[in-house]
């Protein structure tokens, strides 16, 4: 009863949930103190508080329509393992749960699952934000029925500053943080009044407004503090894109955001920690410690090579201090932050596993060849994309026949991308060259244009063109193709591509 009790006023200021009874204290002090990797460690204070940090699943994803379940799946049954085993008391979850606005049922299974094994583990709380690629109403459909099971969830930005507060609270429903969430924020949500015509001009005054948004947001939160009489770390958890941070291929290409990059240094002296997502490569901003990206725990991209880690982050209750053994386990670092300094809050990287290694085989035709053997033969499971700089039709036949030699493993690495460089090369030149008008252009050049993009062989070209000439023949005796029309044109090539196809090649 006391349990179910401390779960409905997770969420109530400490004021109002004093006057309920607390769970009894049960555990040992030996207990309390957990360390990672090193559990005969203790804590110097009773009833510290242990927060995971974690952000953009992107549950749903696909690389290059390649359905990533299986390692979404790995993460979260690793994740659920990890917060049992550091009995970790809240999760924080940064934004872009799911990687569309609509996502599918399985991704949608997943994340529930994951809600439940969490529960499990005796974590009760999980907060969470939307990020740019969730749909609010998606998120926002079950909260009243997750708010029941301690999860606090919101899709955009609510109608009251008050409701960005969420009080967090270690198993005995003590508050050991206060806690400012706030989901991604959109251009209406931070409009001001009278902004500048100029769009640079605008962007800034955007910008700032998402700033001055977490600022009021942190007085709030000291008001709230003086009022319970409390004396605890304020932390923010936001969905941006901070300035000084680095950017990766797959969040400029992904990034459905209008917003640029937000100051962050008045956030960083305002907050005991900023929990931030958005990015996918883990890292502070700039020379600020506590403001962090944990990145994605899957790579995004095949340019995100370096391992992806969730945050752990512990706070002493009721301004308590850690000892130095607390500390000394922990990655520990304070630059620019207060509690880290005086030992109040600790934190530390912990590295997620490799599900699938994600990677990438460069090179000319020979180099490329030889380093997707090397990988068939050394990285089981592979995502990998292929870039050959000259003799691609070679390298890919080849590379093809490996694959077919290894079709019956499931163990096998899959080859999801093929980059023929000099193609990608003549493509990328001709888009620098004038562009010539569509109407000027009759559908046979066209063709021909088309052919010459794919470096055909001139035997070939000349073949497909005959078919072409064929097939416009064909539809003109129909009376299905006018002279100048650019589409028939199309359809006419496609005919011609297919009676070529057809042909017996
Ligand atoms: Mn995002």
């Amino acid at each position: 009863m006391a349990q179910e009790i401390a779960c409905l006023c997770r969420f109530l200021p400490p004021c109002q949930r004093h006057a309920l009874p607390s769970r009894s204290a049960s555990r040992s002090a030996r207990q309390i103190g957990r360390q990672i990797g090193n559990p005969s460690a203790t804590a110097a204070t009773d009833f510290p508080m242990r927060m995971l940090h974690t952000s953009d699943w992107h549950l749903g994803q696909l690389l290059c329509d390649h359905s990533r379940d299986d390692e979404h799946k790995a993460f979260l049954d690793w994740l659920a393992a990890f917060a049992g085993k550091v009995q970790a008391d809240a999760l924080l979850l940064a934004g872009d749960v799911f990687d569309s606005m609509a996502p599918s049922s399985l991704a949608r299974r997943r994340f529930f699952e994951f809600l439940a094994a969490l529960e499990r583990t005796g974590c009760r709380q999980a907060v969470i934000i939307g990020g740019n690629h969730d749909s609010p109403s998606v998120l926002n459909a079950p909260a009243e029925y997750e708010r029941a099971h301690g999860v606090w969830v919101a899709g955009e930005k609510p109608a009251a500053l008050d409701e960005e507060l969420v009080w967090l609270n270690n198993r005995e429903g003590e508050p050991c943080a206060l806690l400012c969430a706030v989901p991604y924020l959109r251009d209406a949500d931070v409009r001001v009044q009278g902004l500048a015509d100029d769009p640079r001009k605008r962007e800034d005054e955007l910008r700032q407004g998402v700033a001055a948004h977490y600022l009021q947001l942190a007085q709030l939160a000291q008001a709230r503090l003086q009022e319970a009489g409390l004396d605890l770390p304020v932390l923010a958890m936001g969905h941006f894109y901070a300035m000084d941070a680095k950017r990766f291929s797959s969040e400029t290409r992904l990034d459905r955001g209008t917003l640029g990059a937000v100051p962050v240094d008045r956030l960083a002296e305002a907050f005991d920690y900023a929990a931030l997502g958005h990015l996918h490569s883990a890292q502070s901003v700039g020379c600020f410690k506590h403001v962090r990206y944990p990145g994605s725990p899957l790579p995004m991209s095949f340019d995100e090579q370096r391992p992806k880690e969730i945050v752990v982050l512990d706070a002493a209750e009721g301004g308590a201090r850690f000892g130095e053994a607390d500390l000394k386990d922990f990655s520990f670092a304070h630059e620019g932050c207060r509690l880290l300094a005086e030992g109040r809050l600790r934190m530390a990287r912990v590295r997620i596993p490799c599900f699938r290694p994600v990677v990438e085989a460069a090179g000319t035709a020979a180099e490329a060849v030889a380093k997707v053997e090397e990988i068939f033969r050394t990285l089981p499971r592979a995502l990998v994309k292929v870039s050959v700089q000259g003799g691609a039709a070679d390298a890919y036949a080849r590379i093809q026949a490996l694959a077919e030699a290894h079709a019956g493993d499931p163990e096998r690495p899959i080859v999801l991308q093929f980059v023929d460089e000099a193609k990608r090369e003549r493509f990328l030149a001709r888009e620098e060259e004038p562009c010539p008008d569509l109407a000027s252009l009759a559908p046979r050049d066209v063709f021909r244009m088309r052919m010459a993009d794919e470096g055909l062989e001139e035997a070939l070209q000349a073949r497909l063109l005959a078919r072409f000439d064929e097939a416009c023949e064909a539809l003109r005796l129909d009376g299905g193709l006018e002279a100048d029309a650019g589409a028939d044109g199309q359809t006419a090539a496609r005919t011609a591509a297919r009676a070529d196809a057809g042909g017996g090649q």
